[in-house]
């Protein structure tokens, strides 16, 4: 993830239908034609006056500008016909990957306006569709029409269109009420409410108020190198079954008839269905005969697990895990990994069961025992230590994320646990994908129990390490008074720092993170945050390091008058650069 650059960015807005667009005919709402006429009119999607200077063609609109040296300009595709999304068909939304494929090149990121009723469908879809996708696509829409004097599709297309603009995103998203979300983790939850959608199982990759707050450590990483592939042949006789307590069995076995070839069940709690012996054959019969079957709950929160004998029947019929995958994003799974050429069932079932585009999380190592008979985290180590034996060979296991029992112990500040970790010998430093290592999983999670051992047995952050941590820590307020604008936005232009960054942007991320790492301290001196302060301490970061524009935490808290934070800056002695002149 990284913040565009370069003075224009150029995007697509791809018109599919749904509400955003729509009139009302006969006392209905049906879609609308012309948006980008109505978006023309209303200052805060064109800059006229810019537009006429710039020169640009008729079809393209300008944004006013949202930094001081950058652009968004956009064209509105409207596709033909318009439709409300409850007519939409993965027919459909291949095209839709079509088009962004056809015009990828000409701009910098897509936004697809679409209704809301099956967005996230749509959003699933795609993610499965576009792989390799190294530019931002937003789906967005809205729940009352951008003419209506009160309406949400402003505010949505906006951010959207700001989002695309002013980040390069590469996964396939869905921006509502100011929440960007993966948009295979996405569902929808109200049919009227401005809040239509929500993520239940994963927060948002980002978050839209006075700031823009980006979870940066869950934006998908790019393999740089690797072009955009559109799979266009994704499975049409894909289907959802939601189970209900006592459905007949011979309704069951009429569902799963051919053409069909893969279901997502929707089924009670943690995974768990009937019984009934002849349901389980229906089952059985089916998953024998080749029908693929992922299991779902139909809980809006939470994952499949086999902690029940309820749960465990559904897997003892050869029904896959879909772990805590939304039906929307399942179905879509099914029909793209069942719609690709020459693949054996084994194999399509070993690929529903990994994470291919960020929609699921697989269970991590201390969750591969039955969770339910020893559910502390200290009871899974001792688990792996029975299996390693003394030489702690298994307690190097990773997950998908690279994690070892280390990290998930230090996460969950379990110093019991630590404490056995590292009597055998576990690798103090270890750093999973994103370059983390336990200490800085207890130092987020806070705990000063669990720091301390990990420091006692030789752990250090690493540079990125303190880079990554100043990038979290700073996503609220980045920097601390004086000035009243900083409080708002961490492009304070009274800052003289920023004044001089404005001028060459060329300096890159890299600068700009080590930049916010010093301000961590800074803002957590302004919030009087005794205990973020002493455990980044205590994890072996330098307090006195001076904010960009040459504050300490020590200035700033002593502006701030937080006499606790000063006392404690002040024992530091030789940690804090206490004695440096406060710039201003
Ligand atoms: N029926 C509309 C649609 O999905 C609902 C909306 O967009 N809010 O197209």
């Amino acid at each position: 993830m990284a913040r565009a650059v370069g003075p224009e960015r150029r995007l697509l807005a791809v018109y599919t239908g749904g509400t955003i667009g729509m009139r009302s005919e006969l006392g209905v709402l049906v879609p609308g034609t012309g948006l980008a006429a109505i978006l023309r009119t209303l200052p805060m999607f064109h800059d006229e006056e810019h537009a006429r200077a710039r020169g640009l063609s008729e079809d393209t609109l300008v944004l006013p500008p949202a930094s001081r040296n950058q652009r968004i300009l956009y064209t509105v595709l409207e596709c033909q016909p318009l439709f409300d999304s409850s007519d939409m068909t993965i027919a459909e939304w291949v095209c839709l990957a079509q088009t962004i494929k056809r015009h990828y090149e000409q701009y910098h990121g897509f936004v697809v306006i679409h209704g809301t009723d099956t967005m996230a469908f749509a959003a699933s879809m795609l993610s499965f569709m576009l792989e390799n996708l190294q530019k931002t696509v937003i789906l967005t829409g809205a729940q009352v029409p951008i003419h209506a004097l009160w309406s949400d599709g402003r505010e949505n297309l906006l951010g959207a269109l700001l989002m695309a603009g002013q980040y390069v995103i590469p996964e396939v998203c869905l921006f509502f009420q100011n929440q960007l979300f993966r948009g295979n983790r996405a569902t929808k939850v109200d049919a009227r409410r401005f809040a239509a959608f929500c993520s239940p199982n994963l927060l948002p990759l980002a978050t839209v108020g006075a700031d823009i707050t980006i979870n940066r450590e869950l934006v998908r990483k790019v393999d740089g190198k690797a072009g955009l592939v559109v799979h266009s042949s994704m499975e049409q006789d894909v289907g959802l079954l939601r189970l209900y307590p006592g459905i007949p069995a011979a309704l069951v076995r009429a569902f799963l008839q051919p053409p069909l070839k893969g279901v997502v069940m929707e089924t009670f709690g943690s995974g768990n269905g009937p019984t009934k012996p002849d349901l389980l054959q229906e089952l059985r019969v089916a998953t024998e005969r080749g029908l693929v079957i992922v299991n779902c709950t139909h809980c809006l929160q939470g994952a499949v697990t086999t902690d029940y004998a309820a749960g465990m029947a559904m897997a003892g019929a050869g029904v896959i895990s879909g772990f805590d995958m939304t039906s929307e994003a399942a179905l879509a799974k099914l029909s793209y990994v069942l719609g690709q050429p020459g693949l054996s069932l084994d194999v399509r079932k070993e690929l529903l069961t990994k994470d291919l585009r960020g929609e699921m999380t697989p269970p991590s190592v201390e969750e591969r025992r039955p969770s339910l008979q020893g559910n502390t985290l200290g009871g899974g180590v001792s688990w792996l230590l029975s299996l390693s034996g003394s030489q702690g060979s298994d307690l190097g296991l990773v997950d998908f994320n690279g994690q070892t029992p280390l990290h998930a112990a230090a996460r969950g500040g379990h110093t019991e646990a630590v404490t056995m970790l590292l009597q055998r010998g576990v690798d103090v430093n270890t750093r999973d994908t994103d370059g983390f290592s336990p200490l800085l999983l207890a130092v987020r999670g806070r705990h000063p129990g669990v720091i301390g051992l990990l420091r006692e047995a030789g752990a250090s952050l690493s540079t990125q390490e303190l880079e990554e941590a100043g990038t979290e820590l700073c996503s609220q307020n980045r920097c601390p008074p004086p000035h009243a604008l900083c409080l708002v936005t961490w492009r304070c232009l009274l800052c003289p720092a920023w004044a001089a960054r404005g001028q060459d942007d060329s300096e890159g991320p890299k600068k700009e993170s080590r930049r916010q790492e010093t301000w961590a301290g800074c803002r957590l001196a302004y919030r009087a945050d005794l205990e973020g302060l002493q455990v980044w301490w205590q994890a072996g970061a330098d307090l006195g390091q001076p904010g960009y524009d040459g504050h300490s935490a020590l200035h700033v808290a002593e502006a701030a008058g937080n006499l606790a934070v000063v006392a404690f800056l002040q024992s530091l002695e030789g940690a804090v650069g206490a004695q440096a002149p406060c710039p201003e």
